[in-house]
């Protein structure tokens, strides 16, 4: 009953100190319920199935899972830097992840960032928002414009409700706007969306058009990325 009780006041206290930190959301999913979920290939980013958090902590308990709304097109830029791409726009999710592991390890716990694992479902299991057609997170508030960082602690904090709600039930919108036809419900092509064809075709020569359309350059190494599917969300519309 104590230690309930002491886990519930923890999680207040972390989300309190997110929130006061500048994030929008902040949610925690206990570590057995994404252990639970089988492991998937992420060959995309890490080239490896997606890790279990003992992998990570052998004493793992909870995740805090950290949401940052996107409230203007300006966050989607991309900037080059020789051969690699840097996305300032999520830079607010680095600080808002440190103030959440410099609070926990103050108080003893040990918290470390956690990446190897499908921030989408994790955000899902921490009530976030569902698993939309578009394939990304959708909030009844923000839509698909949140951003996610995690953290995986020690700490046994009482986890939220994994959200069930269907939000996009016969909508197909972004699938009807994707300009190159990468999304099919609940998933997206890779080598055809324009975000990620940035990152495998060097001489990008088929999405040109499309490109200069959708991706506006606003200086010689930069660009904004598209974000045509998430306009297309009837969900979190006036909020961006
Ligand atoms: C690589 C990557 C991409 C690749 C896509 C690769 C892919 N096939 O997923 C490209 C470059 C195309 C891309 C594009 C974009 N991305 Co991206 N991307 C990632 C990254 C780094 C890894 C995702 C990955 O490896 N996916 C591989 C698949 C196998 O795993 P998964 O997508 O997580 O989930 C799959 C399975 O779990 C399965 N599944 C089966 N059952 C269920 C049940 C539930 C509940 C869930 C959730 C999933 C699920 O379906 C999912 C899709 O196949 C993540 C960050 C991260 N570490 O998670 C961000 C991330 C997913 N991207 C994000 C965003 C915002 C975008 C873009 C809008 C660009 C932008 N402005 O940042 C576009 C949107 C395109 C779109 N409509 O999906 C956000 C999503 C936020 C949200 N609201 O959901 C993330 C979480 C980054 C972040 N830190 O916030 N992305």
């Amino acid at each position: 009953m104590k230690a309930d009780l002491e886990a519930k006041q923890l999680a207040e206290e972390i989300k309190e100190v997110a929130l006061k930190a500048g994030a929008d959301f902040v949610g925690i999913a206990s570590a057995n319920a994404i252990d639970a979920l089988p492991s998937i290939w992420v060959g995309w980013t890490i080239q490896e199935y997606t890790k279990k958090t003992t992998d990570v902590m052998s004493d793992a308990k909870s995740i805090v899972v950290i949401g940052y709304h996107v409230w203007d097109d300006m966050l989607e830029i991309a900037i080059r830097k020789g051969e690699k791409w840097v996305y300032p726009g999520y830079f607010p999710l680095r600080t808002l992840r440190l103030k959440v592991i410099h609070h926990l390890e103050k108080m003893g716990y040990k918290a470390v960032p956690f990446r190897s694992v499908s921030h989408k479902r994790l955000a899902q299991l921490a009530g976030f928002g569902n698993f939309g057609k578009n394939a990304l997170i959708i909030n009844p508030t923000f839509g698909p414009w949140i951003r996610l960082t995690l953290v995986l602690t020690n700490a046994e904090m009482t986890p939220d409700k994994p959200f069930n709600q269907d939000l996009c039930g016969n909508c197909e919108n972004c699938i009807k706007a994707c300009p190159v036809g990468a999304l099919t419900p609940y998933k997206v092509d890779d080598t055809k969306c324009l975000v990620g064809v940035h990152l495998i075709d060097k001489e990008i020569t088929k999405y040109a058009k499309e490109l200069k359309l959708y991706e506006p350059s606003l200086t010689k190494n930069s660009h904004l990325m598209c974000t045509e599917c998430q306009k297309a969300c009837k969900y979190g519309e006036e909020k961006h």
